[in-house]
């Protein structure tokens, strides 16, 4: 079994031959994570730079989307460790105007792997859906993923939303997604930023230590 061959499965939009070496690396060990930061995360990142060279289409992303969340399906059992007491309960979502949701649903299962309580909104999430479930859910953090320059810049009206109900204080705000950074962050007001599903595990750990 050759690895890069789920590369170029992912890259190439080829679900079931994705599902198959993604099987065979399973049964030969090899560690979700190897396989997910290694492999599959490449060919996304390569599938997008073709996309921005122009030689790659919204067809071509789409289908690697579907390999790569094939494979993840697989892989998400693995990382989840359910021998572990709630380290706290995270309301996730990518905001308003964005459809983007692989690297979202990847600091997902991190999180539920390190054994925090997710509540995944989905795609799409205006400012009072994430109010809506805080309260429901009483969350302790609320989780934001935007992929696009155009929607990252609804973070802020989020905050501000939170603000404006008096919850600000009762929830730690953490933000991240490719075109982000801490500088960003800082700027409307988020407790916290990281920029991969690993780092946003430790992040939530910190924030529910503060
Ligand atoms: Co879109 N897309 N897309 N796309 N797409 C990008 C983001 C883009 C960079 C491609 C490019 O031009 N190179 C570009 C954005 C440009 C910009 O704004 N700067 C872009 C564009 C333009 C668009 C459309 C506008 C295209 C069009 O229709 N003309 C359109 C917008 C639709 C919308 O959202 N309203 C669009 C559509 C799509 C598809 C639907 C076809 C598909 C998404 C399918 C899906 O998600 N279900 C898609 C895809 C697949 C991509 C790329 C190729 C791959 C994204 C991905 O899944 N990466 C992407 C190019 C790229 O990223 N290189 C691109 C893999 C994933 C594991 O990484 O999501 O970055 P990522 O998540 C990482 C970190 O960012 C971080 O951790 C994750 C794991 O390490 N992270 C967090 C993410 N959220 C976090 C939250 C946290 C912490 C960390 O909280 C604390």
């Amino acid at each position: 079994m050759n690895l890069y061959e789920l590369y170029d499965a992912i890259l190439n939009g080829k679900l079931e031959k994705a599902v198959e070496v993604t099987n065979q690396a399973i049964s030969q060990s090899i560690e979700p994570q190897i396989i997910i930061n290694d492999y599959m995360v490449k060919a996304m990142e390569e599938i997008g730079a073709r996309f921005e060279a122009g030689s790659a289409f919204v067809p071509n992303l789409l289908m690697s989307a579907r390999a790569m969340k094939g494979s993840l399906e697989i892989l998400k059992p693995l990382m989840n460790n359910s021998n572990v007491t709630p380290m706290g309960k995270v309301v996730v979502g990518t905001v308003k105007g964005d459809l983007h949701d692989i690297g979202k649903n990847l600091v997902c299962s991190m999180l539920e792997g390190c054994g925090f309580e997710v509540v995944n909104l989905g795609v799409d999430i205006s400012s009072e859906k994430f109010i809506e479930a805080v309260k429901e859910h009483k969350a302790n953090i609320v989780c934001m993923s935007a992929l696009l320059t155009t929607t990252m810049t609804y973070m802020k009206e989020v905050i501000d939303a939170f603000e404006n109900v008096g919850l600000r204080k009762d929830v730690k705000i953490m933000v991240g997604g490719a075109p982000l950074s801490e500088d960003f962050a800082n700027e409307i007001h988020a407790d916290g930023y990281s920029d991969n599903a690993n780092s946003a595990v430790s992040l939530a750990k910190k924030l529910m230590a503060s």
